[in-house]
């Protein structure tokens, strides 16, 4: 057996439960001042506020600073050849986002790098990214497919995230996102793409069991809803549960689909009608929204406050990917939160932690200090949760705790 004290907190801040918080509940927390944890292998036992009652055969003084639960990205697009540094030039000419694509660039040129590379060199570069948000205080993430665009390809990135899994301290949930792009090849037979993912793919992905999720990309000019509707009823048959990227730039139903569907999360949500609200908060989906990416497009920003009045629980994530957003740090998409959808701190920290969790799936696991979660913490360079939402720049995270066990990465 392992043990782990932690003392000497000035702040344990964490949301409570294995469920999304929606409504005025996302902005309440416990929070414990001169508090302590209680570790053992890997576990969380107990915690409480004043002397601790035992002792561990390791001890941690966080000196009086803030301690919050491991922070959780549940949207990355992680797995990736290449980079498109190419792109910003043309962003700044107002080139749009789609445009790109459209011309056969954008997701599709990283379709090619990913195709280049070998499973051992995305493994790497993979590697490498989660060691550096890690560093930014990220100790559970989701990982999606969809540079593959073909069986063979795709399944290669979500081998790559298995290997992750068995490899790197990170806990990396996949999902499965062959409908991230019409494949060129597929110009002019959208059907034929549409029956290769729900005849082919998707029954390899179940088979190997390489994903718990599918995604699609429903957006202008990549797949209206009713194509995002078939292949997410279709991933559903083989057990896999929905996601959507909906309303990133035009609002062509993607959100209503996700509640009606009952998808778990819908993401992005930056021009997201009322009705969509309004469906998400019937199907109790999750709204996953990701402001460095609006940040990041020069967008609008996605209606959160009035997400949060009409009762879907908002989880917030990075999007980390090499066209929309080449940003893993969580701290950066905390900043933006609340300053651009004007959240609490206290409303950001259960979307990085608990709703985040609960996104993907495992909030019965992680996102709160809760007794029996997997002691999954940060101690951060701050006294209290509102210094950490205000600086803005810095790594504040000064140690990172994943199953027990410190992480010096
Ligand atoms: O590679 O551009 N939005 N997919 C949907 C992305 C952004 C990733 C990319
Ligand atoms: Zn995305």
């Amino acid at each position: 057996m392992s043990s782990l004290l932690i003392h000497n907190i000035g702040m344990l801040a964490t949301p409570e439960g294995t469920e999304a918080h929606r409504g005025p509940a996302q902005g309440q927390l416990r929070v414990l001042e001169n508090a302590w944890i209680y570790t053992e292998n890997g576990r969380i036992v107990s915690f409480g506020s004043g002397e601790p009652p035992l002792t561990a055969e390791e001890k941690l003084d966080a000196g009086g600073r803030l301690v919050t639960p491991g922070l959780v990205d549940a949207h990355t697009h992680l797995i990736f050849g290449g980079w498109r540094q190419n792109e910003l030039a043309m962003k700044i000419r107002n080139v749009p986002y789609l445009d790109i694509l459209a011309s056969g660039g954008g997701i599709l040129s990283t379709v090619k790098a990913t195709h280049a590379a070998t499973e051992a060199e995305l493994t790497n570069k993979a590697a490498t990214a989660l060691d550096e948000m890690m560093r930014f205080g990220t100790t559970t993430c989701e990982a999606k497919s969809g540079y593959g665009l073909c069986k063979d390809e795709e399944l290669k990135q979500l081998r790559v995230i298995r290997k992750l899994n068995e490899t790197h301290p990170m806990d990396v949930a996949a999902t499965f996102m062959g409908a991230h792009a019409l494949p060129p090849e597929y110009k002019e037979n959208r059907e034929g793409y549409l029956k290769l993912l729900c005849e082919e793919i998707i029954p390899a992905v179940a088979q190997e069991k390489l994903a718990r999720f599918c995604d699609v990309f429903c957006e202008t000019g990549v797949f209206t809803a009713e194509e995002s509707r078939q292949v997410l009823e279709c991933g559903k048959e083989y057990g896999l549960i929905p996601k959507i990227h909906a309303d990133e730039i035009d609002p062509i139903g993607g959100s209503q689909l996700a509640g009606q569907i009952g998808a778990i999360s819908a993401e992005h949500l930056i021009v997201c009608p009322d009705e969509g609200i309004a469906s998400m908060a019937r199907g109790g989906t999750i709204a996953c929204l990701l402001p460095a990416t609006s940040f990041y497009l020069n967008s609008t920003y996605a209606p959160a406050r009035k997400m949060i009045e009409q009762g879907v629980p908002v989880a917030l994530a990075s999007d980390y990917n090499p066209g929309s957003c080449p940003c893993l740090n969580l701290q950066l998409v905390m900043n933006i939160a609340c300053l651009k959808y004007r959240l609490t701190p206290e409303e950001v920290l259960t979307g990085v932690t608990l709703n985040a969790a609960a996104a993907i799936g495992m909030a019965e696991l992680v996102g709160s200090v809760d007794r029996a979660k997997q002691a999954d913490l940060v101690i951060w360079d701050a006294p209290d949760l509102n210094y950490l939402c205000y600086r803005l720049g810095s790594n504040l995270a000064h140690t990172v705790i994943k199953k027990g066990v410190l992480y010096h990465g």
